[in-house]
């Protein structure tokens, strides 16, 4: 079978960290590296880049700067039912492990991650093979805004209006060919700009570049919408800077942040979490109150939004995270509990 994705060498799951439980302090981190209280000042010289990281004084965030987005509403996209999550939470509170496990490194971190320069390359089974520069990304199809539910496989949900393009209209312009039945997606892979591609600690240990996949009628489906923006503009590197997917009705860790590259094959794809912990993460992640994570339930959700810590608002799950009219049809026959 040909391989087209590259891969750093698998890691025994035992070494794996699952997407919610691992949560070191960054003094227990340190310990974990072997660096103590007195290696510090020796190590901040030595491991400039390694202690800024973890040191407990942040310094000053870079910040990159977004541009405002043009773009129109669509009705059907819009909703007076939905209350958004404020901007400082959709862009503070992120999962982005190439930058660290915690919900703040991203947004502290990921201004090393260079997205001035950029390219997407879709190949594989398509007529027409074709790469972006970054302002094909950014100008070559009408910007929509849309208003999506957002649920974690960790069970907390978003609301968050993002600005984007249907990922089918990029497909219709490379001409899948009649092999083609599933859509692969890749990560930039840049341990330089990357540091958790480098590090298990910082990383998790998961195997990178982070890729994932969906099945051509999915990746199709009008709902799922590749994404230049959000709250009006640019993404953030937290967010997956310059271009990044969102499937609405499936857990969160489908939508790949930062993409270089979109492979259209035969064979079904991997998927970084389904490589990392296939019991607890399957290909098709559908949102589903009824099937639950082997370590948590999936019933409720913690909803993200205006309120602080005190003001936590559980919510039930809904099926297919409220997408049901739109997508349940793709699903028709199959059980959902084998294909979680
Ligand atoms: N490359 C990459 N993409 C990623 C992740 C990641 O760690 N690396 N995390 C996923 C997970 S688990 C979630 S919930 C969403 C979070 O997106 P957000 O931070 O924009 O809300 O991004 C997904 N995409
Ligand atoms: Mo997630």
């Amino acid at each position: 079978m040909e391989r087209t994705m590259k891969k750093s060498p698998k890691i025994p799951s035992s070494q794996v960290t699952s997407e919610s439980v691992f949560f070191m302090k960054r003094r227990e981190l340190l310990k974990v590296l072997g660096v103590g209280a007195a290696g510090l000042a020796v190590a901040s010289t030595a491991n400039a880049g390694l202690f800024s990281w973890f040191s407990d004084d942040q310094p000053a965030v870079p910040t990159v700067p977004r541009k405002e987005l043009t773009f129109i509403q669509p009705q059907e996209y819009q909703s007076s039912s939905l209350v958004l999550t404020p901007e400082d939470k959709v862009i503070g509170y992120n999962n982005f492990y190439e930058f660290g496990l915690g919900k703040s490194d991203p947004a502290e971190n990921a201004h090393t991650l260079k997205t001035d320069e950029w390219t997407l390359t879709i190949e594989g089974e398509v007529n027409r093979p074709l790469t972006l520069n970054l302002d094909d990304i950014n100008t070559k199809f009408p910007l929509e805004e849309r208003i999506y539910r957002m649920r974690c496989v960790e069970a907390w949900s978003m609301v968050i209006p993002w600005v984007g393009f249907p990922l089918a209209k990029l497909l219709a312009l490379v001409e899948p060919t009649s092999k083609a039945k599933y859509v692969a997606f890749e990560t930039r892979y840049a341990p330089e700009e990357m540091p958790g591609q480098k590090s298990r600690y910082i990383g998790g240990g998961l195997p990178y570049p982070y890729v994932e996949g969906l099945r051509l009628d999915e990746a199709m489906n009008p709902l799922t919408l590749l994404a230049t923006g959000v709250y009006g503009k640019t993404l953030p590197n937290q967010n997956g800077a310059p271009i990044r997917l969102v499937v609405p009705w499936k857990y969160g860790f489908k939508g790949i942040k930062s993409i270089v590259k979109i492979h259209l094959t035969e064979q079904m794809p991997q998927s970084t979490w389904n490589l990392s912990a296939p019991s607890e993460y399957g290909f098709y992640a559908n949102v589903n109150p009824n099937v639950d994570h082997p370590r948590w339930s999936q019933a409720t959700e913690r909803f993200i939004g205006a309120g602080g810590l005190g003001q936590v608002t559980r919510q039930p799950t809904l099926l297919f995270n409220g997408y049901g009219e739109q997508v349940a049809s793709l699903y028709q026959g199959m059980d959902l509990r084998r294909y979680y």
